[in-house]
């Protein structure tokens, strides 16, 4: 198994739930600021031209990071971090699905067509006018998801998932990248910090 990695948000968020699972990823890298992602070889990959991918053993490759977890969560189901029932799994994939919906995708594409500008225009179409919309959208969805996590250490409760990871790492970089994540929003705050204290949070 090969894990092509890079700078950004989704590889990391690949490496910390390998790290939360004990799984030695074995990393190739990828030049994301040279357009490498881009180019040939990696869009033999994944013909999105984007990191990170996962080749098997068997010469598959898998793209697209909760698809990447799921696949590490089925060869290592212990720890669990989607769950261990189809209960729990159901749970952790609805938090996953409202994140990347409501926050996740407006969020990036925001930072993409406005800070991110330079380096994407080329490489996908890029609106920049749309940018204020999308980021709106993204931190009118923060608060909403903040009001449904009160009094919860994790979104599902007691139990650490994907979805923390999801909210750690992805939260994080918008905070870093211009969108700012409201102090108002003070349960997902709490939750982004207890995931950036995990010793994982620096795979
Ligand atoms: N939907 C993809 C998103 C992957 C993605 O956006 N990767 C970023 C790195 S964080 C990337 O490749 N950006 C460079 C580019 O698009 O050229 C996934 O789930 O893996």
């Amino acid at each position: 198994m090969k894990f092509y990695n890079s700078i950004g948000p989704n590889p990391q968020l690949v490496r910390v739930f390998a790290a939360e699972k004990g799984i030695k990823l074995d990393m190739v890298d990828v030049d994301l600021m040279k357009g490498e992602n881009r180019q040939a070889a990696h869009l033999s990959r994944n013909p999105a031209g984007q990191t990170p991918a996962l080749e098997l053993d068997n010469g598959a490759f898998i793209s697209e990071v909760t698809v990447i977890c799921e696949y590490l969560e089925e060869k290592n189901p212990k720890p669990a971090l989607i769950g261990a029932t189809p209960e729990e799994r159901a749970e952790t994939r609805m938090w996953v699905r409202r994140m990347d919906e409501n926050i996740i995708v407006p969020g990036l594409t925001g930072f993409r067509w406005a800070e991110g500008q330079q380096l994407f225009t080329g490489r996908i179409p890029v609106y920049p006018e749309a940018a204020p919309h999308l980021k709106n959208q993204a931190k009118d969805r923060l608060a909403w998801l903040d009001k449904m996590v009160e009094g919860k250490t994790w979104f599902c409760g007691d139990r650490f998932s994907l979805a923390d990871i999801m909210a750690g790492v992805f939260f994080g970089f918008m905070d870093m990248v211009g969108q700012k994540l409201d102090p108002a929003n003070k349960n997902l705050t709490a939750i982004v910090n207890r995931v950036k204290e995990r010793p994982s949070f620096t795979a």
